[in-house]
Protein backbone atom coordinates (compact mmCIF):
# COMPACT_ATOMS: atom_id res chain seq x y z
CA UNK A 1 0.00 0.00 0.00
CA UNK A 2 2.81 2.60 1.18
CA UNK A 3 4.81 1.61 -2.09
CA UNK A 4 1.24 2.42 -4.24
CA UNK A 5 0.67 6.10 -2.71
CA UNK A 6 4.14 7.03 -3.16
CA UNK A 7 4.71 5.29 -6.27
CA UNK A 8 4.16 8.49 -8.28
CA UNK A 9 7.33 10.19 -6.64
CA UNK A 10 10.19 10.69 -8.97
CA UNK A 11 12.86 11.38 -5.69
CA UNK A 12 11.74 7.99 -4.03
CA UNK A 13 11.64 5.75 -6.91
CA UNK A 14 15.36 6.76 -8.09
CA UNK A 15 16.36 6.26 -4.38
CA UNK A 16 14.63 2.77 -4.09
CA UNK A 17 17.32 1.33 -6.60
CA UNK A 18 19.46 1.00 -3.24
CA UNK A 19 17.24 0.01 -1.12
CA UNK A 20 19.86 -1.86 1.23
CA UNK A 21 21.65 1.06 1.98
CA UNK A 22 20.09 2.47 5.61
CA UNK A 23 21.47 6.50 4.72
CA UNK A 24 19.44 7.58 1.62
CA UNK A 25 22.89 9.56 -0.33
CA UNK A 26 20.40 10.99 -3.28
CA UNK A 27 20.57 14.48 -3.38
CA UNK A 28 16.83 14.55 -4.35
CA UNK A 29 16.00 12.84 -1.27
CA UNK A 30 17.87 15.18 0.86
CA UNK A 31 16.39 18.29 -1.02
CA UNK A 32 12.61 16.29 -0.29
CA UNK A 33 14.17 15.80 3.60
CA UNK A 34 15.01 19.67 3.69
CA UNK A 35 11.58 20.08 2.20
CA UNK A 36 9.44 18.46 4.30
CA UNK A 37 11.01 19.77 7.85
CA UNK A 38 14.19 17.05 8.26
CA UNK A 39 17.20 19.08 9.68
CA UNK A 40 18.89 20.27 7.10
CA UNK A 41 22.34 18.28 8.42
CA UNK A 42 20.93 14.85 8.94
CA UNK A 43 21.11 12.64 5.91
CA UNK A 44 17.75 11.79 4.49
CA UNK A 45 16.23 8.50 4.49
CA UNK A 46 14.08 6.64 2.63
CA UNK A 47 11.05 5.15 4.14
CA UNK A 48 11.54 1.70 2.00
CA UNK A 49 15.75 1.41 2.97
CA UNK A 50 13.90 2.36 7.33
CA UNK A 51 11.45 -0.47 6.84
CA UNK A 52 13.70 -2.85 5.69
CA UNK A 53 16.61 -1.93 8.05
CA UNK A 54 13.78 -2.40 10.73
CA UNK A 55 13.04 -5.86 9.47
CA UNK A 56 16.37 -6.89 9.23
CA UNK A 57 16.91 -6.05 13.09
CA UNK A 58 13.85 -7.98 13.93
CA UNK A 59 15.00 -11.01 12.08
CA UNK A 60 18.43 -10.88 13.07
CA UNK A 61 17.77 -10.56 16.97
CA UNK A 62 14.86 -13.49 16.40
CA UNK A 63 17.63 -15.72 15.60
CA UNK A 64 19.94 -14.70 18.19
CA UNK A 65 17.52 -14.57 21.27
CA UNK A 66 15.51 -17.36 20.14
CA UNK A 67 19.02 -19.84 20.24
CA UNK A 68 20.71 -17.91 23.33
CA UNK A 69 21.47 -20.78 25.75
CA UNK A 70 23.38 -19.12 28.66
CA UNK A 71 23.35 -15.61 30.12
CA UNK A 72 26.53 -14.10 29.13
CA UNK A 73 24.93 -14.98 25.53
CA UNK A 74 21.77 -13.41 26.23
CA UNK A 75 23.60 -10.03 27.53
CA UNK A 76 25.88 -9.82 24.65
CA UNK A 77 22.72 -10.11 22.85
CA UNK A 78 20.85 -6.86 24.80
CA UNK A 79 23.96 -5.25 23.95
CA UNK A 80 23.68 -5.44 20.04
CA UNK A 81 20.34 -5.43 19.76
CA UNK A 82 19.24 -2.71 22.47
CA UNK A 83 22.04 -1.57 24.07
CA UNK A 84 21.38 2.29 24.62
CA UNK A 85 24.19 4.08 23.41
CA UNK A 86 25.19 2.24 20.92
CA UNK A 87 22.51 -0.81 19.79
CA UNK A 88 21.35 -1.43 16.44
CA UNK A 89 17.68 -0.18 17.75
CA UNK A 90 19.29 2.96 18.66
CA UNK A 91 20.83 3.08 15.36
CA UNK A 92 17.71 2.49 13.72
CA UNK A 93 15.87 5.60 16.23
CA UNK A 94 18.49 7.90 14.82
CA UNK A 95 17.13 7.34 11.41
CA UNK A 96 13.85 8.37 11.84
CA UNK A 97 14.72 12.14 11.96
CA UNK A 98 16.12 12.05 8.53
CA UNK A 99 12.69 10.76 7.01
CA UNK A 100 10.42 12.72 5.42
CA UNK A 101 7.90 14.31 7.69
CA UNK A 102 5.25 12.98 5.86
CA UNK A 103 6.55 8.91 6.53
CA UNK A 104 8.00 10.21 9.95
CA UNK A 105 4.34 9.12 11.91
CA UNK A 106 4.05 5.91 9.92
CA UNK A 107 8.11 5.36 10.80
CA UNK A 108 7.58 5.78 14.01
CA UNK A 109 4.91 3.30 14.22
CA UNK A 110 7.17 0.94 12.70
CA UNK A 111 10.06 1.51 14.90
CA UNK A 112 7.79 1.17 18.07
CA UNK A 113 6.34 -2.22 16.76
CA UNK A 114 10.03 -3.61 15.90
CA UNK A 115 11.55 -2.18 19.68
CA UNK A 116 8.54 -3.91 21.48
CA UNK A 117 8.71 -7.23 19.65
CA UNK A 118 12.24 -7.66 20.22
CA UNK A 119 11.96 -6.32 23.80
CA UNK A 120 9.74 -9.29 24.19
CA UNK A 121 11.69 -11.22 22.86
CA UNK A 122 14.57 -10.44 25.10
CA UNK A 123 12.00 -11.14 28.44
CA UNK A 124 11.17 -14.86 26.82
CA UNK A 125 15.17 -15.19 27.08
CA UNK A 126 15.38 -14.19 30.16
CA UNK A 127 12.45 -16.15 31.55
CA UNK A 128 13.86 -19.35 29.58
CA UNK A 129 17.15 -19.45 30.54
CA UNK A 130 15.80 -18.49 34.48
CA UNK A 131 13.83 -21.72 34.10
CA UNK A 132 16.83 -23.80 33.32
CA UNK A 133 15.85 -24.68 29.99
CA UNK A 134 17.65 -24.30 26.74
CA UNK A 135 15.58 -24.08 23.23
CA UNK A 136 15.93 -23.25 20.28
CA UNK A 137 18.15 -24.81 17.41
CA UNK A 138 20.68 -26.51 20.32
CA UNK A 139 18.29 -27.29 23.19
CA UNK A 140 14.96 -28.01 21.50
CA UNK A 141 14.79 -31.77 22.70
CA UNK A 142 15.25 -30.30 26.41
CA UNK A 143 12.03 -28.63 26.56
CA UNK A 144 9.10 -29.68 28.78
CA UNK A 145 6.09 -28.79 27.33
CA UNK A 146 3.61 -29.21 29.82
CA UNK A 147 0.90 -28.75 26.66
CA UNK A 148 1.51 -31.95 25.47
CA UNK A 149 -0.71 -34.69 26.77
CA UNK A 150 0.91 -37.26 29.05
CA UNK A 151 2.13 -40.35 28.09
CA UNK A 152 -0.09 -43.30 29.05
CA UNK A 153 0.81 -45.54 31.71
CA UNK A 154 0.72 -48.93 31.03
CA UNK A 155 -0.75 -51.21 33.80
CA UNK A 156 -0.57 -54.94 33.98
CA UNK A 157 -3.43 -56.86 35.11
CA UNK A 158 -3.91 -60.49 37.10
CA UNK A 159 -3.21 -63.47 34.87
CA UNK A 160 -6.55 -65.40 33.69
CA UNK A 161 -5.11 -68.71 35.19
CA UNK A 162 -4.82 -66.67 38.72
CA UNK A 163 -8.11 -65.15 37.93
CA UNK A 164 -9.44 -68.62 37.37
CA UNK A 165 -7.90 -69.69 40.73
CA UNK A 166 -8.90 -66.95 43.01
CA UNK A 167 -12.50 -67.15 41.77
CA UNK A 168 -12.19 -70.98 42.18
CA UNK A 169 -11.45 -70.46 46.16
CA UNK A 170 -13.98 -67.79 46.44
CA UNK A 171 -16.63 -70.61 45.56
CA UNK A 172 -14.78 -73.37 47.44
CA UNK A 173 -15.04 -71.23 50.45
CA UNK A 174 -18.52 -70.26 50.38
CA UNK A 175 -18.98 -73.91 50.47
CA UNK A 176 -16.92 -73.94 53.56
CA UNK A 177 -13.49 -75.11 51.60
CA UNK A 178 -10.58 -73.89 53.33
CA UNK A 179 -7.09 -72.86 50.79
CA UNK A 180 -4.39 -74.75 51.40
CA UNK A 181 -0.88 -75.12 49.49
CA UNK A 182 1.58 -77.61 49.29
CA UNK A 183 5.12 -78.69 47.75
CA UNK A 184 5.76 -78.83 44.00
CA UNK A 185 9.02 -80.76 44.70
CA UNK A 186 7.18 -83.93 46.10
CA UNK A 187 8.61 -87.53 47.59
CA UNK A 188 7.67 -91.20 46.00
CA UNK A 189 5.24 -91.08 49.33
CA UNK A 190 2.46 -88.34 48.85
CA UNK A 191 2.99 -88.57 45.41
CA UNK A 192 2.43 -92.34 44.67
CA UNK A 193 2.59 -94.47 47.61
CA UNK A 194 0.02 -93.07 49.71
CA UNK A 195 -2.37 -92.52 47.12
CA UNK A 196 -1.93 -96.18 46.29
CA UNK A 197 -0.22 -96.05 43.42
CA UNK A 198 2.52 -98.95 44.12
CA UNK A 199 5.95 -99.21 42.40
CA UNK A 200 5.05 -101.15 39.56
CA UNK A 201 1.98 -98.71 38.39
CA UNK A 202 2.78 -96.81 35.19
CA UNK A 203 2.18 -93.88 36.16
CA UNK A 204 5.67 -93.70 38.12
CA UNK A 205 7.41 -94.89 34.62
CA UNK A 206 10.27 -91.94 34.11
CA UNK A 207 8.84 -91.11 30.84
CA UNK A 208 5.68 -90.18 32.72
CA UNK A 209 7.31 -87.59 35.18
CA UNK A 210 9.69 -84.92 35.87
CA UNK A 211 11.99 -86.92 38.65
CA UNK A 212 14.94 -84.59 39.69
CA UNK A 213 18.63 -85.68 39.32
CA UNK A 214 18.43 -85.32 43.22
CA UNK A 215 17.20 -87.25 45.51
CA UNK A 216 16.11 -87.18 49.35
CA UNK A 217 18.56 -90.03 50.71
CA UNK A 218 17.68 -93.28 48.50
CA UNK A 219 13.89 -91.56 47.83
CA UNK A 220 13.95 -90.15 44.42
CA UNK A 221 11.97 -86.79 44.37
CA UNK A 222 9.97 -85.37 41.36
CA UNK A 223 7.99 -82.38 40.30
CA UNK A 224 4.49 -83.17 41.71
CA UNK A 225 2.30 -84.82 38.61
CA UNK A 226 -0.91 -84.33 40.35
CA UNK A 227 -1.83 -81.66 43.33
CA UNK A 228 -3.69 -85.05 45.25
CA UNK A 229 -0.29 -84.83 47.33
CA UNK A 230 -1.84 -82.38 49.25
CA UNK A 231 -4.58 -84.49 50.72
CA UNK A 232 -2.30 -86.76 51.50
CA UNK A 233 -0.01 -83.89 53.25
CA UNK A 234 -3.25 -82.30 54.85
CA UNK A 235 -4.64 -85.71 56.45
CA UNK A 236 -1.24 -86.78 57.57
CA UNK A 237 -0.98 -83.48 60.05
CA UNK A 238 -4.95 -82.96 60.53
CA UNK A 239 -7.88 -85.07 62.31
CA UNK A 240 -11.55 -84.79 60.40
CA UNK A 241 -13.58 -82.89 60.01
CA UNK A 242 -12.04 -81.34 56.67
CA UNK A 243 -12.92 -79.24 53.61
CA UNK A 244 -9.68 -78.17 52.00
CA UNK A 245 -8.77 -77.04 48.31
CA UNK A 246 -5.52 -76.64 46.92
CA UNK A 247 -4.58 -75.35 43.49
CA UNK A 248 -1.09 -75.07 42.00
CA UNK A 249 1.09 -75.89 39.36
CA UNK A 250 1.29 -79.86 38.43
CA UNK A 251 4.10 -81.06 36.06
CA UNK A 252 3.89 -83.87 33.68
CA UNK A 253 5.71 -84.01 30.33
CA UNK A 254 3.16 -84.60 28.11
CA UNK A 255 3.50 -83.30 24.78
CA UNK A 256 1.52 -79.36 24.21
CA UNK A 257 -1.36 -79.48 22.21
CA UNK A 258 -4.70 -77.22 22.54
CA UNK A 259 -6.56 -79.28 25.81
CA UNK A 260 -2.42 -80.57 27.35
CA UNK A 261 0.61 -78.40 28.64
CA UNK A 262 3.74 -79.83 30.43
CA UNK A 263 2.98 -77.48 33.30
CA UNK A 264 -0.35 -76.98 34.28
CA UNK A 265 -2.88 -76.38 37.49
CA UNK A 266 -4.74 -78.19 39.13
CA UNK A 267 -7.86 -77.84 41.90
CA UNK A 268 -7.58 -80.38 44.37
CA UNK A 269 -10.69 -80.63 47.10
CA UNK A 270 -11.30 -83.17 49.98
CA UNK A 271 -13.84 -83.38 52.21
CA UNK A 272 -13.88 -85.88 55.14
CA UNK A 273 -16.88 -85.82 57.66
CA UNK A 274 -19.10 -88.56 58.75
CA UNK A 275 -21.99 -89.57 56.22
CA UNK A 276 -20.67 -88.12 53.01
CA UNK A 277 -21.79 -89.88 49.97
CA UNK A 278 -21.37 -89.82 46.57
CA UNK A 279 -24.56 -87.66 46.38
CA UNK A 280 -22.32 -84.87 48.31
CA UNK A 281 -19.67 -85.19 45.53
CA UNK A 282 -21.69 -84.79 42.71
CA UNK A 283 -23.82 -81.96 44.22
CA UNK A 284 -20.44 -79.73 44.86
CA UNK A 285 -18.85 -80.29 41.97
CA UNK A 286 -22.15 -79.18 40.08
CA UNK A 287 -22.03 -76.31 42.21
CA UNK A 288 -18.64 -75.12 41.58
CA UNK A 289 -19.34 -75.36 37.65
CA UNK A 290 -22.28 -73.66 37.81
CA UNK A 291 -21.27 -70.68 39.84
CA UNK A 292 -17.88 -70.18 37.70
CA UNK A 293 -19.25 -70.94 34.43
CA UNK A 294 -23.06 -69.96 34.64
CA UNK A 295 -26.04 -71.78 35.61
CA UNK A 296 -27.02 -73.29 32.23
CA UNK A 297 -23.60 -75.24 32.46
CA UNK A 298 -24.07 -78.92 31.54
CA UNK A 299 -21.95 -81.36 33.32
CA UNK A 300 -21.85 -84.98 33.62
CA UNK A 301 -20.43 -87.93 35.18
CA UNK A 302 -18.48 -91.06 34.01
CA UNK A 303 -17.64 -93.87 36.04
CA UNK A 304 -13.47 -94.11 35.35
CA UNK A 305 -10.46 -95.49 37.74
CA UNK A 306 -8.37 -93.66 39.89
CA UNK A 307 -6.27 -95.93 42.70
CA UNK A 308 -6.98 -93.84 45.41
CA UNK A 309 -10.99 -93.51 44.53
CA UNK A 310 -13.23 -95.77 45.21
CA UNK A 311 -15.89 -95.62 43.34
CA UNK A 312 -14.27 -93.03 40.80
CA UNK A 313 -15.67 -90.75 37.99
CA UNK A 314 -14.84 -88.56 35.24
CA UNK A 315 -16.16 -85.29 35.49
CA UNK A 316 -17.08 -83.89 31.95
CA UNK A 317 -18.54 -80.32 31.46
CA UNK A 318 -20.33 -79.95 27.53
CA UNK A 319 -18.51 -77.09 25.32
CA UNK A 320 -19.34 -76.48 21.96
CA UNK A 321 -21.88 -79.75 21.30
CA UNK A 322 -18.53 -81.47 22.94
CA UNK A 323 -17.87 -83.02 26.05
CA UNK A 324 -14.40 -81.84 27.63
CA UNK A 325 -12.89 -83.73 30.74
CA UNK A 326 -12.43 -81.46 33.61
CA UNK A 327 -11.36 -83.47 36.18
CA UNK A 328 -11.53 -86.67 38.00
CA UNK A 329 -12.82 -87.58 41.82
CA UNK A 330 -14.06 -89.84 43.95
CA UNK A 331 -14.96 -91.18 47.10
CA UNK A 332 -11.41 -91.67 48.98
CA UNK A 333 -10.59 -95.14 49.07
CA UNK A 334 -10.32 -96.70 52.31
CA UNK A 335 -6.82 -97.95 51.68
CA UNK A 336 -5.70 -93.97 51.57
CA UNK A 337 -7.41 -93.35 54.74
CA UNK A 338 -5.57 -96.06 56.58
CA UNK A 339 -2.57 -94.45 54.84
CA UNK A 340 -2.32 -91.31 56.62
CA UNK A 341 -3.95 -93.01 60.22
CA UNK A 342 -7.58 -92.17 60.06
CA UNK A 343 -10.01 -95.39 60.75
CA UNK A 344 -11.71 -96.20 57.42
CA UNK A 345 -14.81 -97.76 59.54
CA UNK A 346 -15.45 -94.28 61.02
CA UNK A 347 -14.55 -91.71 58.76
CA UNK A 348 -15.27 -90.99 54.61
CA UNK A 349 -14.92 -88.43 51.91
CA UNK A 350 -14.60 -87.41 48.47
CA UNK A 351 -11.73 -86.14 46.45
CA UNK A 352 -11.52 -83.95 43.25
CA UNK A 353 -9.18 -83.03 40.74
CA UNK A 354 -9.92 -80.78 38.10
CA UNK A 355 -7.35 -78.96 36.05
CA UNK A 356 -7.36 -75.64 35.88
CA UNK A 357 -6.22 -74.60 32.23
CA UNK A 358 -9.46 -76.33 30.90
CA UNK A 359 -11.89 -75.04 32.97
CA UNK A 360 -10.45 -71.29 32.50
CA UNK A 361 -10.71 -72.14 28.69
CA UNK A 362 -14.17 -72.88 28.62
CA UNK A 363 -15.32 -69.97 30.88
CA UNK A 364 -13.14 -67.35 28.46
CA UNK A 365 -13.89 -69.32 25.18
CA UNK A 366 -10.39 -69.67 24.52
CA UNK A 367 -9.55 -72.96 22.16
CA UNK A 368 -6.40 -73.53 22.77
CA UNK A 369 -4.29 -73.81 26.39
CA UNK A 370 -1.20 -72.88 24.77
CA UNK A 371 -2.58 -69.49 24.31
CA UNK A 372 -2.39 -68.74 28.21
CA UNK A 373 1.19 -69.18 28.27
CA UNK A 374 2.45 -67.81 24.65
CA UNK A 375 2.80 -64.16 27.01
CA UNK A 376 1.35 -62.40 23.88
CA UNK A 377 -0.40 -59.46 25.43
CA UNK A 378 -2.45 -58.78 23.07
CA UNK A 379 -4.41 -62.15 23.92
CA UNK A 380 -3.76 -61.71 27.87
CA UNK A 381 -4.86 -57.93 27.94
CA UNK A 382 -8.80 -59.74 26.89
CA UNK A 383 -9.49 -60.88 30.17
C1 LIG B 1 -5.58 -86.64 38.33
O1 LIG B 1 -4.58 -85.97 38.21
C2 LIG B 1 -6.14 -86.99 39.63
N1 LIG B 1 -5.25 -86.63 40.66
C3 LIG B 1 -7.51 -86.36 39.81
C4 LIG B 1 -8.26 -86.86 41.00
C5 LIG B 1 -8.17 -86.19 42.21
C6 LIG B 1 -9.06 -88.01 40.90
C7 LIG B 1 -8.86 -86.65 43.31
C8 LIG B 1 -9.73 -88.48 41.99
C9 LIG B 1 -9.65 -87.79 43.19
P1 LIG B 1 -5.98 -86.73 35.76
O2 LIG B 1 -4.65 -87.30 35.41
O3 LIG B 1 -7.12 -87.24 34.95
O4 LIG B 1 -6.34 -86.90 37.26
O5 LIG B 1 -5.91 -85.17 35.65
C10 LIG B 1 -6.96 -84.38 36.10
C11 LIG B 1 -7.26 -83.23 35.12
O6 LIG B 1 -6.07 -82.47 34.90
C12 LIG B 1 -7.63 -83.70 33.71
O7 LIG B 1 -8.98 -84.06 33.66
C13 LIG B 1 -7.37 -82.47 32.91
O8 LIG B 1 -8.40 -81.53 33.08
C14 LIG B 1 -6.13 -81.92 33.59
N2 LIG B 1 -4.92 -82.32 32.87
C15 LIG B 1 -4.29 -83.51 32.86
N3 LIG B 1 -3.19 -83.46 32.13
C16 LIG B 1 -3.10 -82.20 31.64
C17 LIG B 1 -2.15 -81.50 30.82
N4 LIG B 1 -1.04 -82.07 30.38
N5 LIG B 1 -2.40 -80.22 30.53
C18 LIG B 1 -3.48 -79.59 31.01
N6 LIG B 1 -4.39 -80.17 31.80
C19 LIG B 1 -4.21 -81.46 32.12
Amino acid sequence: MRRERHSGCRSRLRSRSAVTVSKGRDDAARADAQATGGKPDEEAVVIESFLAELAAFRDAASGVLGGVAEGSGLEQARIEFLGARSGRLKAIQKLLSGLAAGDRPAGGRHFNEAKAAVTALFAAAQERLAAGGATGVDGAADVIDVTLPGEPVRLGHVHPITQTIRRVQEIMARLGFESVDGPEVEDQWHNFEALAIPAEHPARDPLDNFYLAVARGADPLLLRSQTSTVQIRVMENRRPPLRIVSLGRVYRPDTADATHYPMFHQVEGLLIEPGTTMAHLKSVLRQLASSFLGGDVHVRFRPSFFPFTEPSVEFDMEWGGRWIEMGGAGMVDPAVLAAVGYDPDEVSGFAFGLGVERIAARRYGVADIRDFYRNDVRFLRQF
